[in-house]
């Protein structure tokens, strides 16, 4: 397979003005009908994509091509040989949905026909010039059997439905927005339906309807209300107006990813937007408002405005998490957010900006552009645009999006013209800053500092680098905000004077670091402060400091940024367990620092009243971040102590777990909010704690809390704590309860499955693969297949590195397996053995050997061949 460069780009030939699809829906075949109204400079030579196409005809202004003298068709293309500059042309072609399991392109999911395009799926659909930077406006004839498929729909307005002969129906649909082919969609299938109303800011009555499986038809109503709460939320914070008399959702349950952005025609993974107390966790909630906004939020920043290639795919993806992690924050808690953000940018963006697969937010090549919707195109692409939104400030960020927006309504444009005009609206030189969009890897910040008591001068060194990256050995320095905060020895802000400009500032101060070397010297000090850095975590880069415990302590209980009180406590306790893991590989007595404890427990006893922030500041990092901060990774080492750390605070503050547990148990009824939320995060965690303490049996507790609870939120936390639990026979009785009480339901049975593949007590690739013969699993539903194999492999990180390499062997056959039916959900599982590098010995070699093997597989798709053979350079 060959790279796609993006210095290779080339404005397109032809334009289509006008794309007329007609589907002929049968059970056999679909035949797709497209009258494509070409412009062009000049006349020449029409290179149409198409895959997985049977072609039928050819026409050109109503006659009929011939193929070899006018036309050659191979398994890419289809190529008109000479065309004039303005043309009809009409093609023919038959496609067979019902046996598509790639799910891109047009296929069928429980009996209803759905579409994917994004990012090159309309080409599966019918041949055409399938690029973002060619627009059209579309016309869509949809005809079915009208009781196997009641409801049509595509984007745009419904201009016309009629019944036809033979029991079939017909549905046009007109979408007066030009749009690239890959926000076109289809749904014909047997759905009902809620509706609601929304009245925009310049008086539109919008009609609002979310379309799902009869059987579903309870759990719409809070999608429902995320929806009108971020159309309300994009007028007021960006002034952004929806455009059309209609907006559509679609749930079905086989969907590759979350949900896709399609014009008025949003097309969901059912898990995205179905949700009841009984069957969604708080976290799904959350989940499916921050979806549901994400894609409501696409319609400006995406589709008004979209890619002029995909190598800019950050340009709407980046800008469009931003915006719904605005959002979500204004929904919630700010600090809760920005930590659960933080935590998941350094614990798997960072790890692939550290791998293989590394790569700028705005990429200069690819194989499969399926294999770039990744953290650093998404969650970095949003840091970067959360560093402008800090550069420039509130008001001035609002000028530039304005002027975005105004500017390239109805264009495909790129990176560069989104940073222009948040320079032209703002003033702000962002040249520098431009390096976060070519350079890939995480810049690192070591600080030092040096305090004069006689002038009272406190001096703080900063010195970035970034590691080479497979893109560039060799990197230009990144202009990077440093928002920094000084704290006297009473614990509170000091004001921050910057002795070259001696004029004072703000208690939080953003220093521009923009050189490979610079000092800053803040003077009217008594005595050396502690500094917290990169307050809010204002850049996505690596920090050292060489914080002593005490210091760490001393921030834990007194910064005034929630943040940084936080990751003080996660620098602490990595620190504690990274020292562990040390001593467990020399074979030495193992003892967890007092300060923790004690850390732990004051904090279970104050009477805080944000309690998702209590639950945050008690947990321990993931295993997957310590083995992220320690390269290369002795995996069962840090298991071992992570697990001794836990276990020790469990033994010996579980009164207090238990005291803290009682005060946050209730019996309100469940009611999704931003304090229910907190309360039962923060008794789940003290569950888990309760479960893993000798010093008593707490799994009558769980067992109760499972039995009695009126939410699947608190059932998930009792199933999962007795799961990972020695508690294995109450455990089983209660997880082979809930699944006989739960089978009909797939996303509760998903919720069950990745509870035992994610389970500490699981027998290894056995009991794994007891999952995958179990009738609840699929393997041609991406869900199940995330629940199963993403989570064993992805979070089960002490049975996936069993020493033997049965895991890494494990995984390899079900990539093979799966890249036969769905290649991009078997590349993304590829994504747990690129890290070989980083994990110590025998195991990471182990793991390159396993990759290995799957390079050496007949007909590997693009997909796969992409992102094994660059991890195996
Ligand atoms: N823009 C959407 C991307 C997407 C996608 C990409 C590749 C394969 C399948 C896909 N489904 C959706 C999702 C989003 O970021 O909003
Ligand atoms: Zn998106």
């Amino acid at each position: 397979p060959k790279a796609i460069y993006l210095k290779d780009y080339e404005a397109p030939k032809f334009t289509v003005l006008h794309t007329a699809l007609t589907f002929l829906i049968e059970e056999e075949a679909t035949e797709v009908h497209s009258l494509l109204s070409i412009q062009g400079e000049a006349a020449g030579e029409l290179k149409l994509n198409g895959q997985a196409l049977e072609l039928v005809s050819v026409e050109l202004d109503g006659g009929a091509l011939s193929e070899g003298s006018d036309f050659s068709v191979d398994d890419d293309f289809l190529v008109i040989h000479q065309i004039p500059a303005h043309c009809k042309v009409a093609i023919k072609t038959r496609i067979k949905p019902q046996e598509n399991t790639a799910l891109e392109g047009l296929y069928k999911s429980a009996g209803m026909y759905c579409t994917q395009c994004e990012a090159e799926g309309f080409r599966r659909i019918t041949y055409f010039l399938d690029r973002p930077d060619v627009m059209s406006i579309y016309d869509v004839t949809i005809i079915a059997d009208k009781s196997k498929y009641p409801v049509l729909l595509s984007n745009g307005n419904l201009v016309e439905s009629k019944e036809l002969e033979g029991g079939k129906h017909l549905a046009h649909w007109h979408d007066p927005h030009k749009k690239p082919c890959y926000l076109f969609a289809l749904v014909a299938g047997d759905l009902r339906h809620i509706e609601d109303r929304f009245t925009t800011m310049s008086g539109t009555d919008v009609t609002l309807r979310i379309y799902v499986e009869p059987q579903n038809i309870d759990k719409c109503d809070f999608a429902m209300d995320a929806l009108k709460r971020s159309m309300k939320w994009d007028e007021e914070r960006y002034g952004r107006e929806y455009d059309l008399d209609i907006f559509n959702i679609v749930a079905v349950d086989d969907f590759n990813m979350g949900a896709m952005e399609n014009k008025s025609l949003n097309i969901f993974n059912s898990s995205c937007v179905l949700a009841n107390s009984a069957t969604a966790t708080d976290n799904a909630y959350s989940r499916i408002e921050a979806i549901v906004a994400h894609e409501y939020f696409h319609n400006w920043s995406g589709n008004r405005v979209t890619c002029r290639d995909w190598f800019q795919l950050s340009l709407k993806e980046g800008f469009t998490v931003f915006r719904d992690s605005q959002f979500s924050s204004d929904m919630s808690s700010p600090v809760v957010k920005r930590i659960d953000d933080v935590n998941l940018l350094r614990t798997a963006q960072f790890a692939e900006d550290a791998g293989p697969m590394a790569h700028p937010i705005r990429p200069a090549s690819f194989i499969e552009i399926s294999n770039f919707y990744t953290l650093t195109i998404y969650e970095k692409g949003a840091e970067v645009v959360r560093m402008i939104h800090n550069l420039l400030g509130e008001d001035k960020f609002r000028e530039g999006s304005d002027l975005y927006f105004q500017r390239h309504d109805g264009q495909a444009v790129t990176t560069e013209e989104f940073v222009k005009a948040m320079e032209d609206a703002s003033g702000i030189d962002l040249t520098q800053f431009r390096n976060w969009y070519h350079q890939a890897g995480t810049p690192e910040l070591s600080v030092t500092d040096q305090f004069d008591e006689t002038t009272g001068d406190y001096k703080l060194f900063i010195k970035q680098t970034c590691r080479p990256t497979p893109e560039s050995d060799k990197k230009e320095p990144f202009h990077i905000p440093m928002a920094l905060g000084l704290l006297d020895e009473e614990g509170n802000d000091a004001q921050i004077t910057l002795k070259s400009d001696g004029k004072f500032n703000q208690k939080t101060q953003v220093l521009s670091i923009t050189e490979p070397e610079q000092e800053f010297i803040f003077s009217g000090f008594s005595a050396k402060p502690t500094p917290s850095l990169l307050r809010d975590f204002s850049a996505p880069v690596k920090l050292h400091y060489p914080y002593t415990r005490e210091q760490l302590l001393f921030l834990l209980a007194h910064d005034s940024d929630g943040f940084n009180r936080w990751d003080a406590g996660q620098t602490l306790a990595t620190d504690i367990v990274l020292e562990l893991s040390e001593q467990v590989q020399a074979g030495e007595p193992l003892e967890v620092d007092d300060r923790l404890i004690e850390t732990f427990e004051k904090l279970l006893k104050e009477d805080s009243s944000d309690k998702a922030m209590l639950c945050k500041m008690l947990s321990l990092p993931s295993l997957a971040f310590l083995i992220e901060q320690s390269v290369p990774a002795n995996v069962h080492a840090i298991y071992t102590a992570r697990t001794f750390v836990r276990q020790t605070l469990a033994n010996q503050l579980h009164e207090a777990f238990l005291s803290c547990y009682q005060q946050n148990h209730d019996d309100e009824p469940y009611n999704y909010s931003a304090e229910g939320t907190g309360k039962r995060s923060l008794k789940s965690l003290c569950l888990h704690y309760l479960l893993e303490s000798d010093q008593g049996d707490y799994s009558q507790l769980a067992i109760s809390q499972y039995q009695n609870s009126d939410n699947l939120t608190d059932q998930h936390a009792a199933l999962s704590a007795l799961a990972n639990s020695r508690f294995q026979v109450q455990a089983k009785a209660c997880l082979d309860e809930f699944y006989e009480k739960w089978q009909h339901e797939p996303l509760v049975v998903n919720l069950w499955l990745s509870m035992l593949a994610g389970s500490d007590r699981i027998d290894g690739v056995e009991g794994v693969e007891e999952l995958i013969a179990h009738p609840a699993f699929d393997i041609k539903n991406p869900n199940k297949v995330r629940s199963v194999i993403g989570v064993f492999a992805g979070q089960n990180l002490r049975h996936f590195h069993t020493q033997t390499g049965a895991g890494y062997e494990w995984l390899a056959d079900k990539i093979i397996l799966l890249d036969r039916l769905n290649p991009q959900i078997a590349a993304r599982l590829v994504g747990p053995l690129t890290k070989w590098q980083r994990i110590v010995g025998e195991g990471g070699q182990k793991m390159r050997n396993t990759l290995a093997r799957i390079e050496s597989t007949e007909n590997l798709s693009k997909d796969v061949y992409e992102v094994v053979s660059k991890s195996l350079v």
